[in-house]
């Protein structure tokens, strides 16, 4: 089954432009704990690189686009992010890696939790073996 799994947001638009509304409690699956943002990434650079071990998130490209890779270790998936009304669904325990951001990429992300270095898995070979340990229990 895919891991690629986007919520639609609304778009509250008229004759001015388009508005989006991000509501604690409304398609967000968690509680919201954090909000970042992802902006003048130098060309040619990608990010991400890790997993997280309990942290959620819901990236939503608001400008721009950048190509999203998702692993869980068995599947490895990439899906373009490059409209501000798709929030993709990141769970706990995915490798991301994000490639090919646009000048103008702006990438929102809502989280679960604050930030916490401690839960990042930023080793591969670790992350591969803490899915198997966990995919036998
Ligand atoms: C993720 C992808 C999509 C903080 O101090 N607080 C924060 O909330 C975040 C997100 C980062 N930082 C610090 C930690 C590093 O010193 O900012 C620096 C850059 O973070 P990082 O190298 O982890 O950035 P990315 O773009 O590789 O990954 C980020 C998120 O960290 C990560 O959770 O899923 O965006």
């Amino acid at each position: 089954m895919s891991q690629i799994k986007f919520i639609d947001f609304q778009i509250l638009g008229d004759d001015r432009g388009s508005l989006v509304a991000i509501e604690q409690g409304k398609l967000i699956p968690f509680e919201i704990k954090r909000i970042y943002y992802l902006y003048h990434t130098s060309e040619g650079v990608s990010r991400g690189f890790h997993a997280h071990r309990d942290l959620k998130q819901v990236a939503i490209c608001v400008s721009g686009k950048c190509r999203m890779v998702l692993d869980n270790g068995t599947v490895r998936e990439d899906v373009w992010l490059d409209c501000p009304t798709k929030g993709l669904l990141i769970e706990s325990m995915v490798w991301r890696e994000m490639h090919d951001f646009s000048p103008d990429c702006v990438l929102l992300v809502i989280a679960s939790q604050p930030y916490d270095e401690s839960d990042y898995i930023r080793d591969y070979r670790e992350f591969l073996t803490i899915q198997k340990v966990e995919s036998v229990q």
